[in-house]
């Protein structure tokens, strides 16, 4: 064992000059007055300056350019000296101050260096535009561990060693406002899994699915051209090797409304101008394709196009991801008569036939398109159009529609249809990613789900989307301050508390039973003479009192969210949480000739067969029994938020640094929005002063024990585990004993895995070289 005492232990290097950066906290004024401080503009912005005198209140500061000024003294914040300029990890500034942070963050940006580590968390600003920091050769040098910087692939990088090494499923998790980059983060992670775990080709057809579903699940917003309008987790599995053995989507709630309606300057989903702009002859003539203006659905925002994207080049590109991921052509062509069935729809107008102003389609070229698209009957499709089969009691009726009923009921259809064609899609690529049958069980997931949204004008799509977030953000409060500091006085060491911003009032707002903004939502929408106005009223009458929520003037209310606060406006909310699809519509859909319209008619009856608590939603509708589409997604949520809780998980926040999605452009203000209200400063707060490292007293001495000069072997773990500590000479602050588990300051454990790795290796070698010699 003699040769592992020669082994000389680094000082862990970044641990002893972060404790020399923190002189910073404890010098006394008079030495802070030759540093340069932070003061506040009025227009909102930090400036810095040095103090030249300090009288009273005041102090007069010096700026760069020379300029002197009198400020408030408690509007200066201490800033950090020249050498922590663009410190990769926060944790390793003196003053952890927002302008420090927000300073600290520009300077790394500006160099394109858009990457910042938080502590465990990873800050990435969207830079807007295309920075050299991806690739293979970048891939390769993470791998090797040869660049350090932080990166999304050294967050995947971490997620693959701690899923092998400590057999547990690891998640990826990517939250950030509408716009911020998730899903790109969520596509570079994918590379890096695809490049390090491939071999089998599934790694390739995972990538593929990503054209796919953006394709299908993102539009053109006002936040964001390639905005997700579903949530998604990918679980991508592994093999004992290491290797990508297959992969699980699952999605949650599409945006189905804006298949029929969007609004000015927004797009439809992006396959439906792919398919008009892209098309080949043979297919357009088979679908009777038009171009993207010619339909209502498309023509009514009165935007087309995207700068710097070719719809037409698209279309080729999801052709041919469609191939990979084995979709057959015969499937390929009944997806698009779908798509252009559901344009067509749009165009179907209607017709006034009697004095009660009763309608019918007008047998025009909608009509007929649609009913060669979907292969049914014109005559079924005008009837499924124009009349409501309803049970009353015993007997059977029939309701002619007016207008607006008439719309309803044919823009239910288009977004019945869209929603299952976007469902079987998925669960195509599932059938063909599948598991195989010898799966290890090991995985790790990557969530990218729609950031929360505030519009001018916000409904119930933003209602579902900020709840969701807000669901994410307590699984982001839980792991990073609630679990960390239960699990310190559990194992009974020295803790001070960190406050952290808790959203439960909100989520509680939102969940409690029975007055809570959901359960009041299905409450009403139970009701047959419910409506949006009657929904908000209730809202006041029972939630005033609740400090998130604030009632607006007429059929609105506001939300104090974690990000801010949103005005909902409740019109639609309740034909939205309905979601209704008529008997009359499913039966014409079971009738058709074409294969998916049979299959979404009976996923569509399979899912209303489910038991429903409470009365129908409307009198005698056989058609109604199924969930409101807020408790199915908050199921879905909840499921979700089960899942991850067990696997480790590694949190990304990205941040948006504009609103005009421009390169080069950063706006304090909004980037200090962002990390406010995600409590970046907090989590750096915390694992600076915690220790985020931990190792059962038994895992520690098996892992380490062997590095021990003296033979300990027999020893109970604890005592082998402090005998490791005090022979690599681990600082007394670095760590602490728990009454389970070692806890560990950031950085010391690598000096003992270093250690190891260094001393296995050696082994080896030296083994080798014997083999060598005597051969
Ligand atoms: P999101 O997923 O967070 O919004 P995206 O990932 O779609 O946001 O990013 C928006 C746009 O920002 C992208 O289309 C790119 O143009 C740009 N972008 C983001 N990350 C990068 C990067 N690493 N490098 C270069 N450009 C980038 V939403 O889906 O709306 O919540 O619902
Ligand atoms: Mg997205």
């Amino acid at each position: 064992n003699e040769d592992l005492d020669t082994v000389t232990v680094p000082l862990p290097s970044t641990s002893a000059s972060r404790s020399e950066y923190r002189w910073g906290d404890t010098t006394s004024y008079a030495a802070k007055k030759k540093l340069q401080f932070w003061f506040l503009l009025p227009n909102g912005n930090w400036e810095l300056g040095k103090i030249l005198s300090t009288s009273g209140t005041e102090s007069i500061i010096s700026l760069p350019n020379d300029e002197v000024l009198k400020v408030k003294t408690e509007n200066l914040v201490p800033a950090n000296p020249d050498i922590l300029d663009g410190v990769d990890d926060l944790m390793q500034l003196s003053y952890l101050n927002e302008p420090s942070v927000l300073y600290n963050l520009q300077h790394r940006y500006k160099q394109d260096m858009i990457y910042t580590k938080a502590g465990p968390v990873l800050v990435a600003i969207n830079p807007f535009k295309k920075v050299p920091l991806y690739g293979n050769e970048y891939i390769e040098a993470y791998k090797r561990k040869s660049i350090e910087s932080p990166h999304v692939y050294a967050i995947t990088d971490t997620a693959i060693r701690e899923m092998i090494r400590d057999e547990v499923n690891q998640s990826i998790i990517i939250s950030g406002e509408s716009g911020a980059g998730k899903t790109e983060t969520a596509k570079i992670a994918m590379q890096y899994l695809a490049a390090l775990g491939g071999g089998s080709g599934i790694e390739y057809e995972i990538l593929k699915t990503n054209p796919i579903l953006e394709a299908f699940g993102n539009a053109k917003t006002l936040r964001n051209d390639n905005s997700s309008r579903f949530g998604k987790l990918i679980e991508i599995h592994f093999s004992e090797t290491g290797k990508i053995s297959g992969a699980k989507i699952q999605t949650f709630l599409l945006e189905k409304s804006r298949v029929v309606q969007c609004t000015e300057g927004e797009r439809s989903y992006h396959i439906f101008y792919q398919l008009c702009a892209g098309a080949p002859p043979i297919l357009r003539e088979m679908l009777n394709l038009k171009s993207a203006s010619e339909y209502k659905y498309l023509s009514q925002s009165s935007c087309y196009s995207i700068m710097g994207v070719n719809d037409a080049e698209q279309f080729r590109v999801v052709v041919e991801a469609l191939d990979v991921v084995h979709i057959s052509k015969d499937d390929q062509q009944s997806v698009f008569a779908m798509l252009a069935a559901v344009l067509w729809l749009g165009n179907i107008s209607f017709t006034v036939i009697d004095n009660e102003n009763h309608v019918e389609p007008l047998e025009d070229e909608g009509l007929f398109n649609v009913a060669k698209l979907i292969e049914c009957d014109v005559g079924d499709l005008k009837q499924a159009l124009s009349i409501r089969k309803m049970r009353v009691g015993n007997d059977n009726i029939v309701q002619k529609l007016k207008l607006s009923q008439a719309i309803d009921t044919r823009d239910a259809l288009a977004k019945s249809i869209y929603a299952c064609l976007f469902e079987w899609l998925v669960e195509q690529i599932n059938k063909s990613l599948a598991v195989g049958k010898r799966r290890t069980g090991r995985s790790i997931s990557i969530l990218d789900i729609y950031g929360f949204e505030s519009f001018d004008r916000n409904s119930f799509e933003q209602f579902c989307i900020n709840y969701a977030n807000e669901r994410l953000q307590q699984h982001f409060n839980r792991h990073l301050f609630k679990l960390e500091q239960e699990e310190y006085i559990k194992d009974g060491i020295d803790w001070a508390k960190v406050e952290f911003e808790d959203n439960q009032d909100c989520l509680t707002l939102f969940e409690k039973k029975p007055l809570g903004l959901l359960s009041l939502l299905d409450e009403e929408s139970t009701f047959p003479n419910g409506t949006d106005l009657t929904f908000a009223n209730k809202l006041k009458q029972h939630l005033n009192s609740n400090s998130c929520f604030r009632g607006e003037r007429e059929k609105a209310f506001t939300v104090s969210h974690y990000a801010g606060e949103v005005t909902y406006d409740t019109t639609g909310f309740l034909e939205k949480n309905r979601d209704l699809l008529h008997l009359d519509s499913i039966q014409l859909l079971s009738s058709c000739s074409c294969h998916l319209p049979q299959i979404f008619a009976s996923n569509m009856l399979a899912q209303s067969e489910k038991p429903v608590v409470g009365p129908l939603y409307k009198s005698g509708g056989a058609d109604s029994q199924k969930l409101s589409v807020a408790t199915k997604f908050k199921g879905q949520l909840f499921q979700l938020m089960q899942r991850l809780e067990s696997t480790t998980p590694h949190f990304i926040r990205c941040v948006k640094p504009n609103n005009l999605q421009s390169p080069r452009l950063y706006e304090q203000g909004l980037v200090l929005q962002q990390l406010r209200c995600c409590g970046v400063l907090e989590v750096v707060r915390i694992s600076r002063s915690g220790f985020p490292t931990r190792m059962s007293h038994q895992k520690f001495a098996k892992r380490y024990g062997f590095l021990l000069s003296d033979n300990v072997a027999s020893q109970d773990p604890l005592s082998v585990s402090v005998a490791i500590l005090h022979q690599f000479g681990i600082l007394p602050e670095m760590y602490q004993v728990g009454y389970t588990k070692l806890f560990f300051r950031p950085g010391q454990i690598g000096v003992l895995e270093d250690t190891r790795n260094r001393t296995l290796h050696g082994v080896l070698r030296v083994q080798s070289c014997f083999r060598g010699h005597r051969a």
